[in-house]
């Protein structure tokens, strides 16, 4: 892997995780809450979806869980810097290469450091081929604490590391969702695999995915032979290892796969850990404690005796139940309580149900224990779509969908909808004159009315309009008696200082008829970082104008990202989800925005294309 980009979350996950091994290497026990510490800071880091930087110039820093005054004012340092006197003193007198090897599978931080210095091998662009060479030379055997097996072990790993042509990036969602289906699917092929599901970060829905874990249910004696199926996976490039209920693979792209097997009787204590997320679980764990009770992937324990009311259960003829009536097992102190689902575990400890979108170890847990977790907004929600595309030709400034209004309106129909906004990209205001703007617009909605006039469904006409460097609109004024309403969105100039973004933003927001921002940052994931912008004032201004913010479920995009979204909620602003659609196809997208809606916790009250057609209509009007 060759250096992250300054700054970025990677090279800043990078960096707390290489603390973090300096520390196991200055003395595990002596720095054990250290080492955690830069262990979930570097993890909140790594599943942000805004750069940590940029939160920090918001002043927002210390909200991000995991970062404390400690770690918090050296990055700071670092930032403002670009060096950390902390970091530099921690890191001191390791060579780089120490940092390389820990990436090799099967070796931490004391044999990597270990086998550097025995060597000599300080050069990090080489060291995985020098130890190869030095491991085959049967040089590392002899080494006081290895001995054969471990000269083995390493090779293996360091081969497995080879073989690794790039390490991913991690990926767009839908993606891997398709990947998990897949995988399911043949693991399903199995009857004694009774149910399977993808768990971690893909049933949280993130943005981005790591790796892809699943979870099967079987009994305990079947478990084996399900590992040795999913081995036998035709998509499969190598074995990352294997036990007797679990197992990782790499897939095809060097996408790794995580599977678990467990037997019913405990299911629901496997979703909730491997689920996740880590932050959470953390978090769940802690709670649980001060209850008495220590929780694992097979259930719950008691550590100490507990008033049963504490635990949010109450005795009824003798044996615990939990609130809503289901019975569990409480045996002495060594005894485990199992779950068979989530909603029983969380209910046994006095928790409302977490929908795992927001299990991310901010604040779920205090929300939970006041029954305050609010009802998140689901698909079938969804009345209608706002932004889609057509193959009408109104000489647009970009692509052109390829498929007709007719055709749009009857997927629309398939999908349940009761309207849908047309918002193809305006006419290319550089190959023409304002005059031949307003005709194209003018035709284009004649054409609209006259094509869809026997229609059942409600149809509005609107229009994606490039927001230009001035913040001017590409599309004059004199043309806006054409559409009901329209999108503005940036699609050039992107990087402009926050102060002028956030002008030229709020100035095409100003115009009429504006009622929604679109794919607000502009990211295009794994690609381009979002734009910057003062977003209390977007936020604002978008509030007391009525206008909402998009909620773009294009699988490239997925924009407003869910933290922002929590935020823009949080100041009181509304939401619209909308596909992007090219193609008719791309409408069955929503469900990605709809998962960004939810773990940005919306409920379908701050949804706009939730509400009935009559309700639409008073806020295309409103100003
Ligand atoms: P990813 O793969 O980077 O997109 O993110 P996740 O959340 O899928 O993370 P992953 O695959 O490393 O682990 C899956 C879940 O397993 C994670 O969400 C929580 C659980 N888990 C993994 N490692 C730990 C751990 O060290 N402690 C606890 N409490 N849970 C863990
Ligand atoms: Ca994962
Ligand atoms: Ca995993
Ligand atoms: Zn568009």
């Amino acid at each position: 892997m060759s250096t992250e980009e300054k700054n970025s979350n990677k090279e800043i996950a990078e960096l707390l995780r290489k603390v973090s091994a300096a520390y196991v290497l200055k003395g595990e026990k002596e720095n054990r809450f250290r080492i955690i510490a830069y262990e979930k800071a570097a993890d909140a880091v790594e599943h942000l979806s805004r750069e940590l930087r940029d939160v920090w110039q918001d002043g927002k820093l210390y909200k991000v869980p995991g970062i404390g005054p400690g770690i918090g004012s050296s990055l700071e340092e670092y930032f403002k810097t670009g060096e950390s006197r902390h970091f530099n003193e921690i890191l001191k007198g390791i060579p780089e290469s120490v940092f390389t090897l820990m990436k090799v599978p099967g070796i931490g931080p004391k044999r990597a450091f270990r086998l550097v210095m025995e060597f000599g091998l300080t050069e990090k662009e080489t060291v995985v081929d020098d130890l190869l060479n030095v491991g085959r030379a049967n040089k590392i055997s002899s080494l006081e604490g290895f001995g054969q097996k471990s000269q083995d072990d390493i090779i293996e790993g360091l081969e497995v590391y080879q073989k690794r042509d790039r390490l991913v990036e991690r990926m767009p969602l839908p993606y891997a969702l398709d990947l998990s289906e897949e995988v399911i699917k043949y693991l399903k092929e199995m009857t004694k695999v009774k149910r399977a599901d993808a768990l971690g970060s893909l049933r949280r829905r993130v943005a981005t995915i790591g790796d892809v874990d699943i979870a099967v249910v079987a009994d305990d004696r079947d478990s084996k032979e399900i590992v040795a199926h999913f081995l036998k996976y035709p998509g499969l490039r190598s074995v990352e290892g294997a036990g007797d209920a679990k197992a990782s693979i790499l897939a095809a792209g060097n996408i790794r796969i995580d599977l678990r097997v467990q037997n019913q009787k405990s299911y629901g204590s496997m979703l909730e850990y491997f689920t996740g997320s880590k932050e959470h679980n953390i978090r769940l764990r802690e709670y649980a404690l001060k209850k008495g009770y220590s929780l694992s992937e097979y259930g719950i324990k008691k550590v100490k005796n507990v008033i049963p009311a504490q635990a949010g259960i109450q005795k009824k003829n003798g044996s615990p139940t939990v609130p809503d009536g289901r019975q569990v097992r409480v045996g002495d102190d060594k005894q485990i309580i199992e779950f068979k689902d989530e909603e029983s575990l969380y209910s046994f400890l006095g928790l409302q149900y977490i929908p795992p979108e927001i299990r991310e170890g901010t604040n779920e847990i205090d929300f939970a224990k006041v029954n305050q977790i609010p009802h998140p907004v689901e698909l079938e929600n969804i009345k209608g779509d706002f932004h889609t595309h057509s193959s009408y030709d109104l000489q647009p400034s970009h692509d052109m969908g390829l498929n007709s209004y007719s055709e749009l309106v009857e997927k629309a129909k398939s999908l349940k909808y009761e309207y849908i906004g047309f918002s193809d990209h305006n006419p290319k205001k550089s190959n023409l004159s304002d005059e031949e703007i307003v005709t194209i617009m003018k035709k284009r909605k004649e054409y609209i009315d006259k094509t869809l006039s026997s229609s059942d469904i409600h149809y509005f006409i609107g229009l994606e309009v490039d927001i230009l460097p001035s913040g001017e609109l590409a599309l004059p004024e004199k043309a806006f008696d054409y559409v009901d309403y329209l999108i503005v969105s940036l699609h050039s100039s992107f990087t402009m200082n926050n102060a002028e973004m956030t002008n030229r933003v709020l100035k095409a927001l100003s115009y009429p008829k504006v009622k929604i921002f679109g794919h607000p940052t502009a990211r295009l994931l794994g690609k381009r970082e979002g734009v910057e912008l003062d977003w209390d004032k977007i936020f604002s201004f978008a509030k007391d104008r009525h206008i909402a913010l998009e909620i773009n479920s294009a699988p490239p995009r997925l924009d407003l990202p869910d933290t922002l979204v929590r935020e823009a909620k949080e100041a009181g602003v509304k939401f619209i989800i909308n596909t992007d659609a090219h193609k008719v196809d791309h409408m069955d997208f929503m469900q990605y925005g709809v998962s960004v809606a939810r773990r940005g916790w919306l409920t379908k009250n701050e949804v706009i294309n939730t509400k009935p057609f009559k309700e639409i209509k008073n806020w295309l009007n409103k100003t």
